[in-house]
């Protein structure tokens, strides 16, 4: 058996170390919320069919979840996706000649192979890592007691870690109540805070002129 297929076992070999110790513990399916917009945005579900979220996911769907993220990062922030999930995607994919992003040829050939939870936690980890410096939130969103990195991840593990939103505005992330989140303001200061994939002007919510920094 291939435990570690084409390029996610490269990029597990460059996430830390300590990783390889890291292991999701009990998950709770149900425990993400609402289906972010970019999901749908991005086509990486597909809404016409049965949920499985206890079925096994396997590395094209999960490339193509990233991809999805990815491509929703580029446009909605400032600074884009950042260079290491940029570099991460560029592992598995090539602009074509539409200036669309597809699979690499390459790699392709594994997409049908299932994913083990250790190479869909080094995905995650490297959107993970930007969230963490953007603001967004401040830490893993795993344990690190027990080793289950062999087992394979399932659907709803996968939609679990990539369920984050930088569009969601609530009372946590937005207590003074103006509409855009705290991570944002202190990001970008002076920059109209962009929901999702800014397809459309009414995206955008201007900041207050008065605001303070
Ligand atoms: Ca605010």
């Amino acid at each position: 058996m291939r435990r570690e297929n084409g390029i996610l076992a490269r990029v597990k070999g460059v996430v830390r170390s300590t990783w390889m110790i890291w292991a999701f513990g009990l998950f709770i399916i149900s425990s993400y919320g609402d289906s972010p917009a970019w999901w749908q945005r991005r086509g990486v579900i597909d809404t016409t069919r049965q949920v499985d979220d206890y079925g096994s996911i396997n590395q094209g769907q999960l490339k193509n979840l990233a991809l999805g993220a990815f491509l929703e990062w580029e446009t909605s922030l400032p600074d884009g996706a950042g260079s290491a999930v940029f570099a991460l995607i560029e592992t598995w994919t090539q602009l074509n000649d539409d200036g669309q992003r597809v699979s690499k040829p390459a790699q392709s050939t594994q997409d049908y192979a299932l994913a083990n939870l250790g190479q869909l936690k080094a995905v995650a980890e490297v959107f993970y890592a930007r969230l963490i410096e953007l603001g967004v939130c401040s830490a893993y969103p795993w344990q690190t007691t027990g080793a289950e990195d062999y087992a394979l991840a399932t659907i709803g593990q996968a939609k679990f870690l990539f369920s984050f939103d930088l569009g969601s505005v609530n009372s946590t992330n937005d207590p003074n109540g103006n509409g855009i989140p705290d991570w944002w303001e202190n990001r970008y200061p002076n920059v109209p805070f962009k929901l999702g994939g800014g397809a459309a002007e009414s995206v955008f919510v201007s900041m207050e002129p008065s605001r303070q920094k």
